[in-house]
């Protein structure tokens, strides 16, 4: 089985030929995008089994996705192909230099993936992996897509761990609610990944601990970048409390309470609590890591390489702070190369660079 399944639409993406406002870039690079199937690339790429569950149309765009993702190594076995309707697809532009934005248009109303519900997509298809990572694109691109994401998310015994991505993108939620549904969502995710700014932009708050305090309910909860520090919220053995999915040895993280903590003095005083999903109130480890400063090219994608080098680390059951910091180099790859894709760093490279101690990274 994977170890991670990651559920999402993937577009084929155009990347401009020069800097500039879309209304003057003359031409395209075809490229692959997609928040759910980045993270499944950049996981397979640094070793992990994954599977990518999405749907694209029967044209050569579908096509183009499928053999790229699999060439990652990502399993798309589950990838379903649809004939009455087209695979997605985005431009976008270069970041402006001076206020780092860019432009972005979709071209995916009413696109293969759109049509993703919990009858297209049913949970036991999805749910045989460790980790289970959606975003909250989904929400915005159809009402079965929205349907979906709370089917998965339901509580349900023995389920995977629920990795969600706010991931608020402000060009699809024309109709709104994107406050309500996304926090709506994050709260029954087990392990939440947001942006400060994105925190600030749709809930009014970009301070890592009022967003806590907005969203008690997921055992670990990572704010980025907030002040260029992100910050992990966890509960004593989040990570490993979840027997049989994120645990190595199915059945193990009772005996090894705290394991997930580098603070083993506020895991131990809850020695009970590992075994079973730790209950709301149980008191937080916080662990806060600065992201090095990079020369960015492309900031697109970044949030998923971070998610991917996170969970990566999640997976090899390190401690937080050095899987904030794998997040962190693995965006770092992101950020410096030109497509929304990128390589993370190799294992072993990684692991020296998030070794490095509190002065080098700042
Ligand atoms: O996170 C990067 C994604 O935003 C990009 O690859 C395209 O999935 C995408 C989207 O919906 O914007």
């Amino acid at each position: 089985p994977p170890e991670v399944v990651c559920v999402g639409e993937s577009m084929v993406t155009f990347l401009p030929s020069r800097p500039g406002r879309l209304a003057d870039v003359p031409a395209f690079t075809r490229a692959i995008g997609g928040a759910e199937s980045n993270v499944a690339c950049a996981l397979a790429a640094a070793g992990h089994r994954v599977r990518w569950v999405g749907r694209v149309g029967t044209d050569g765009f579908g096509d183009h996705l499928t053999d790229t993702i699999a060439a990652y190594g990502v399993d798309v076995g589950s990838v379903r192909r649809d004939p009455h309707r087209p695979t997605g697809v985005y431009f976008r532009t270069d970041a402006d230099r001076s206020t780092a934005a860019h432009e972005v248009v979709y071209y995916r109303a009413g696109s293969a993936a759109s049509a993703m519900s919990p009858r297209t997509v049913p949970y036991d298809t999805v749910a045989d992996g460790r980790i289970l990572h959606l975003t909250g694109i989904t929400a915005a691109l159809s009402d079965g897509c929205r349907a979906l994401l709370y089917d998965l998310t339901a509580p349900r015994p023995g389920r995977p761990l629920i990795s969600f991505d706010v991931n608020h993108r402000p060009a699809l939620w024309h109709a709104g609610g994107a406050a309500e549904v996304l926090l709506d969502l994050a709260r029954r995710a087990d392990l939440v990944l947001v942006g400060a700014d994105e925190a600030e932009r749709l809930w009014g708050t970009a301070d890592p601990a009022e967003v806590r305090a907005l969203l008690p309910e997921p055992a670990t909860l990572i704010v980025k970048g907030g002040e260029g520090l992100t910050t992990a919220f966890e509960r004593p053995g989040a990570a490993s409390g979840h027997p049989g999915t994120v645990s190595e040895r199915p059945g193990t993280a009772s005996e090894r309470p705290g394991t997930a903590s580098e603070h083993p003095g506020t895991a131990s005083e809850h020695p009970g609590t590992a075994s079973e999903r730790p209950g709301r109130g149980a008191a937080d480890a916080v662990t806060s890591v600065p992201a090095p400063r990079v020369d960015v090219l492309a900031s697109v994608g970044a949030g998923d390489a971070f998610a991917a080098g996170f969970l990566s680390a999640t997976l090899r059951g390190l401690a937080p702070r050095a899987r904030l910091r794998h997040g962190h180099l693995a965006a770092a790859a992101a950020l410096t190369s030109p497509g929304d894709l990128a390589a993370p760093p190799r294992r072993a490279h990684a692991d020296l660079l998030a070794a490095l101690d509190d002065d080098a990274w700042g």
